[in-house]
């Protein structure tokens, strides 16, 4: 058996309807969520974790500033499972997309000291931070799925999403809904 982490991608308050910039849908992946971390147990997490100032808000609204309310994680979603999260977009002058640019800890060192080798992505969002994650997944040799039913895009242009899932699935990365996750 493979061994397996499930991974939750920026589910915080900024990118929830009525956030600072919120994911259409954003709050509907907290319940699948919660349901997928009955069925696993390595759950991570990451958290975009911006400095007040950086040139990532020249081209987004600020959102989750570290501290601030906007970058906690909802009160919905369960967390006392998350073993650790990996903060990310920490600096200036980076955006911070991908949980393999986490600052705090190696995320790829972190799967690999705890023989992980198949990792199941959900959260927000698709055509971003989920994608980035994805990719870097699959480029550093794990085995990578994106949990469809657990995963909402932006779509600042339509057709965002399936072209952000069309980019995985040429990447090798595994398109799955929760109900057929079998680990
Ligand atoms: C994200 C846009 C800007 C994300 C973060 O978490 O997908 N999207 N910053």
């Amino acid at each position: 058996m493979k061994k397996s982490a499930l991974f939750i991608v920026d589910v915080q308050n900024d990118f929830l309807p009525g956030g600072a910039l919120a994911v259409p849908s954003g709050d509907r992946v907290i319940d699948p969520i919660n349901r997928l971390q009955e069925r696993f147990e390595m759950i991570l997490a990451s958290k975009d974790w911006h400095p007040a100032k950086t040139v990532h808000f020249d081209r987004w609204p600020v959102h989750c500033v570290r501290g601030t309310e906007g970058a906690r994680f909802p009160s919905a979603l369960k967390i006392d499972k998350i073993k650790q999260v990996f903060l990310k977009g920490t600096g200036e002058s980076d955006d911070g997309y991908s949980a393999f640019e986490a600052t705090n800890e190696d995320l790829e060192a972190y799967l690999k000291i705890h023989g992980i080798e198949r990792l199941y992505i959900t959260g927000l969002a698709t055509d971003y931070c989920v994608k980035a994650t994805a990719l870097d997944a699959a480029a550093a040799g794990f085995e990578t799925f994106i949990v469809r039913d657990a995963v909402r895009a932006v779509n600042l242009n339509p057709g965002d999403e399936t072209k952000a899932m069309e980019i995985m699935q040429r990447a090798g990365v595994k398109i799955i809904l929760s109900k057929d996750l079998n680990h």
